[in-house]
């Protein structure tokens, strides 16, 4: 039923997985369907593909309004992601596949307060001798104070260096043992990959492209923003800030230096996770998740195969382990278990603990490609 380079309309249902639509493409399909609701979903199973293709997938919008494509491996792993906003402007994806696969899954969604919107889907495969590259990343801890920075479009005219008591008095001190201990967790969060964590201050830092995370002053909306989702780190020199001074609203708790440095640790190694890719979780123990509460990010969270958030695709998970693996390369450490977590006294879920609001751990949606 499908025709190269012919459009192709969606038929309901075609709601989840196992009732994605056949679609073949031997070079170029062209889909056009609509979304009636946050709840209707459109799945289409693509395939098969062999090893060294290129898929180059777009999505436009006819009207004012946002759908969304995301792409996935025949374990519902989400490889690919792009969004459409009111406009007539296609955007696209581009997705190399290593090896070949029985099918891929395309899916039409609309955010979570998206309106009906009616899309047209293009796919296009191409033949490419040369195999993707590994994309190594050193990234810099700068706790050092900087001037006349842009972090994710906001301009910084003045970073302090970091106190730590500008979190809470209780920390006056401890800013050196906070350092070195959030220092410690990223790194552990990375162990395995081909992802180097320095801090800026380190005379010992190699040579060559960084990224940078910045830390210090507050945002009443934020605990931290990335540049944006870079997928599969096309770009090894960007930038993202914790928002240190925000870290005040856990004093509620009165975390220890440890609890108050793995909050610290959590949103850095979040927002770096973007910067090499990865998107938005529904899973506490996941770093990329944005629904744990406040005492629950006090406590060690790590990268792993966990439930997409709805605002990035409403079906599907992020296996975080294995999209950093192909990244960057290396393969990461096994997580701690539960046991040597960082749990403390704090527990989780306790009745004075309180939501983090999910774009607290923002990334700018908007400058995705
Ligand atoms: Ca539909
Ligand atoms: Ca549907
Ligand atoms: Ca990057
Ligand atoms: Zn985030």
């Amino acid at each position: 039923m499908a025709l190269d380079d012919g459009a192709l309309e969606e038929q309901e249902p075609n709601d989840d997985f196992a009732a994605g639509m056949a679609v073949t493409a031997s070079r170029s399909v062209r889909i056009e369907g609509r979304v009636d609701s946050p709840d209707d979903y459109d799945v289409f199973t693509l395939g098969p593909l062999g090893d060294n293709n290129y898929l180059q997938a777009a999505i436009e919008t006819p009207v004012e309004g946002e759908t969304c494509l995301c792409v996935f491996d025949p374990y519902q792993r989400l490889l690919a992601r792009t969004c459409a906003k009111n406009s007539h402007q296609p955007r696209a994806l581009t997705l190399f596949v290593p090896e070949p696969v029985e099918h891929l899954f395309l899916v039409a969604s609309i955010p979570q307060a998206g309106v009906p919107n009616a899309y047209a889907a293009t796919v296009d495969l191409t033949r490419n001798n040369h195999g993707r590259t590994r994309r190594p990343q050193l990234v810099l801890l700068s706790f050092d104070g900087a001037e006349s920075v842009t972090v994710a479009g906001r301009h910084f005219s003045v970073i302090p260096p970091f106190d730590a008591a500008s979190i809470d008095s209780r920390y006056a001190g401890r800013t050196n043992v906070i350092v070195r201990s959030v220092l410690e967790k990223v790194r552990a969060d990375y162990e395995g990959i081909d992802v180097q964590i320095y801090l800026a201050s380190d005379p010992a830092v190699p040579p060559g492209p960084h990224s940078i995370v910045y830390f210090g002053t507050a945002n009443p909306d934020l605990l931290g923003v990335a540049d944006g989702v870079d997928p599969f780190n096309d770009n090894v020199s960007e930038a993202a800030i914790v928002y240190t001074e925000t870290f005040h609203l856990f004093s509620a708790f009165e975390p220890d230096d440890q609890e108050i440095a793995q909050a610290l640790a959590n949103v850095t190694t979040h927002e770096i996770g973007h910067l090499l890719g990865l998107r938005h979780t529904h899973d506490p123990d996941d770093i990329m998740d944005v629904t744990a509460t406040a005492r629950r990010l006090m406590s060690d969270q790590w990268f792993k195969h966990a439930r997409l958030h709805a605002s990035v695709c409403p079906m599907g998970y992020q296996d975080s382990p294995a999209m950093l693996s192909w990244t960057v390369g290396g393969t990461l450490a096994a997580p701690p278990s539960k046991e040597s977590s960082t749990h403390r006294h704090l527990g989780v879920d306790g009745p004075d603990d309180f939501d983090i609001p999910r774009a607290w751990l923002g990334s700018h949606c908007s400058l995705e490609p």
